[in-house]
């Protein structure tokens, strides 16, 4: 017997999305509503099932046409011909029900760039190739193209999805994505997600070509941030508002889709409860502020239990990263008790900031703990990557970062590692893309990465297709730490940031046959190299992956408009 019922969720007040409760195996366990005192109901599915091994299955697709293109918008009222989706900044909330399958088609209106878009954390299980990674799983959609993704929501929670081409995202193309499940603790209003960025008034492609930037791979530093997609420069901008109702608990989706800077954030006199870290529920603890590497996301509830009035959110750039940003104290939205109140909040009203530690360490694992617990195995493959910057071919003066081996990541946006494998299947994949081979490994086994660096600077380490587990993380190397692995329940999420002067040892398990992209999501540092092609599954497998959906033709169909387009040698 099926149950199905249903009920409504409204969206910052923007737009009304009708949750399903799914069908599942109502003999298991009982059926239970979602609602605001049963945050962990999910019809007979609920928090404690496990989103690595079980969701429910809707039948339902949510369909998406996003039209990538070129248009002048004036987020922080300066005006700036961005990159963006569908004429909107940020792009178009991808919005769907754990269980659902997620359907996007992409057109690409540009006409001097090819597009892609990634789906930021979504597992992508045995559907590598709608992970939407240029010189990965496919060719950039070459300008007059499109292409469909399809991808089913396995996990519960918020990210984004961005443009993979180039460093094409800090110009605009990039959305929320918020998928609609379980919590671990309960709140009234969904308030939607809330994302935070660095902002640039020049085009990112102008900026890449600075000498700076460009030889000696130096982050150029930021005019200004966004909250939402919005905020305020000298006279003109204006910031985004979020509605508290007063006693009511309020659920958050904090993303940081930045290019540079890593952000505290927190809201004047009010604490915050945080309940996902990437699209893992955790065990609820209370915070202050929350530190937010690129490409985290945190999902928080926050009670409106302050006097009514008028109060700073502050998305705080970290200068202990190196996350400078011209803008720094100004990167804020406001909260209102009073939905028509306009009045900017005030120390004497009320708004007092919490104090700000300028720090670049990830939220302290001790508090980050999944909610359903998964320990670590013994590794079958251990490898060790140190990260440096150093001069690469006979230009001494020109810096690359070297990773996975003495060569920087170098996009082949024509020849990506799965056409690769169809067109060449007894070679290995060129080294330009910087291989991490596992395609010798079988069945499903866990594998340790070393990641270390001795410079001053963090980088956000994303890991497409997976969970990484955080076993250790410490200051300088690895091996003179005495720093134990924890293998009991560690973090897991698919960002963690890589301590400056320091390592971090991270665990994942090869169950997802596939081409992923193992990289820093500091954009400019991708851009100069920091990025490794994880190839994982036999190359057969990878193959038949694509060959069984169809999405071998269409791969070779996206390449094949690519390279008629002749936009390859573009950097
Ligand atoms: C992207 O387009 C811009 C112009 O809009 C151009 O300057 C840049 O070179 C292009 N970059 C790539 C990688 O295609
Ligand atoms: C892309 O490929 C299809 C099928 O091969 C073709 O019909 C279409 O015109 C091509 N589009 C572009 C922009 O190259
Ligand atoms: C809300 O703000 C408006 C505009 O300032 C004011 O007229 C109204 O009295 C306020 N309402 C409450 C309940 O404070
Ligand atoms: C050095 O530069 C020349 C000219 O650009 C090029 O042909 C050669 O391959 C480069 N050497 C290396 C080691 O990359
Ligand atoms: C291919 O890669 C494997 C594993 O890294 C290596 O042992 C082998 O020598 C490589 N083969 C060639 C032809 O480079
Ligand atoms: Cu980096």
């Amino acid at each position: 017997m099926r149950f199905s019922s249903s009920l409504t969720v409204l969206l910052s007040g923007v737009t009304s999305f009708t949750t399903a409760a799914p069908a599942g195996d109502s003999q298991k366990r009982g059926y239970c509503e979602n609602s605001p005192i049963s945050r962990g109901c999910w019809g007979n599915f609920n928090i404690a099932d496990d989103v690595t091994y079980t969701w429910p299955n809707t039948g339902v697709t949510r369909y998406y046409n996003f039209n990538v293109g070129l248009k002048t918008l004036a987020p922080d009222g300066y005006p700036k011909q961005m990159m963006v989706v569908n004429g909107q900044y940020p792009g178009p909330t991808i919005e769907a029900n754990w269980g659902d399958d997620v359907q996007v088609r992409v057109c690409n209106f540009l006409s001097q760039n090819g597009t892609g878009l990634h789906f930021h954390g979504i597992r992508q299980l045995n559907t590598n190739y709608a992970d939407g990674a240029t010189s990965q799983t496919e060719c950039p959609i070459a300008p007059g193209d499109c292409h469909t993704y399809r991808w089913k929501a396995t996990q519960h929670g918020s990210s984004w999805y961005h443009s993979h081409y180039s460093i094409q995202y800090g110009d605009g193309v990039l959305g929320p994505i918020v998928i609609h499940g379980p919590n671990t603790a309960d709140w009234d209003v969904d308030l939607g997600p809330l994302l935070l960025t660095d902002y640039y008034h020049d085009s990112v492609f102008d900026i890449a070509q600075r000498p700076l930037v460009k030889s000696l791979g130096i982050p150029p530093v930021a005019i200004n941030g966004l909250i939402n997609g919005r905020n305020v420069f000298d006279d003109g901008g204006s910031r985004t508002e979020l509605k508290f109702a007063k006693g009511k608990k309020h659920l958050l989706r904090l993303v940081n889709t930045g290019s540079e800077v890593t952000f505290r954030f927190a809201i004047d006199k009010h604490k915050m409860t945080v309940v996902a870290m990437d699209f893992v529920p955790i065990v609820p603890y209370e915070t202050k502020t929350l530190l937010i590497a690129i490409g985290q996301r945190y999902d928080v509830i926050v009670e409106a239990d302050q006097d009514a009035g008028d109060y700073w959110a502050r998305a705080v750039p970290m200068l202990t990263c190196f996350s400078i940003n011209l803008e720094m104290h100004n990167i804020r939205a406001i909260v209102r008790y009073n939905a028509s109140s306009n009045a900017e909040p005030t120390i004497l009203g009320g708004s007092t900031t919490w104090p700000m530690i300028d720090t670049c360490r990830d939220e302290d694992l001790e508090n980050l703990v999944p909610y359903i617990p998964h320990d670590v195995g013994e590794s079958v493959v251990t490898e060790n990557f140190d990260a440096q910057l150093l001069p690469y071919n006979n230009d001494s003066y020109a810096l690359r970062w070297q990773v996975g081996g003495p060569r920087p990541y170098k996009p082949l946006k024509g020849y990506p590692v799965v056409k690769q494998l169809f067109d060449n299947p007894g070679v290995n994949v060129t080294d330009d893309l910087v291989p991490i081979d596992l395609t010798h490994l079988q069945g499903v086994n866990w594998v340790y990465v070393i990641v270390e660096s001795l410079l001053p600077l963090p980088h956000p380490l994303h890991l497409h297709g997976h969970d990484t587990y955080v076993l250790a993380r410490g200051g300088g190397l690895y091996l003179d730490s005495l720093i134990e692995v924890q293998t009991v329940n560690p973090p897991r999420r698919d960002t963690v940031n890589l301590p400056q002067n320091g390592f971090v040892v991270l665990a994942f398990q090869t169950d997802n046959p596939g081409s992923w992209l193992l990289h820093c999501h500091i954009e400019w540092h991708l851009h100069d190299g920091f990025a490794m092609s994880i190839i994982e599954g036999s190359k057969s497998k990878i193959r038949s992956v694509y060959a069984n959906a169809g999405e071998d033709s269409e791969m070779q169909r996206v390449c094949a408009n690519w390279t008629a387009s002749e936009l390859e040698t573009r950097d």
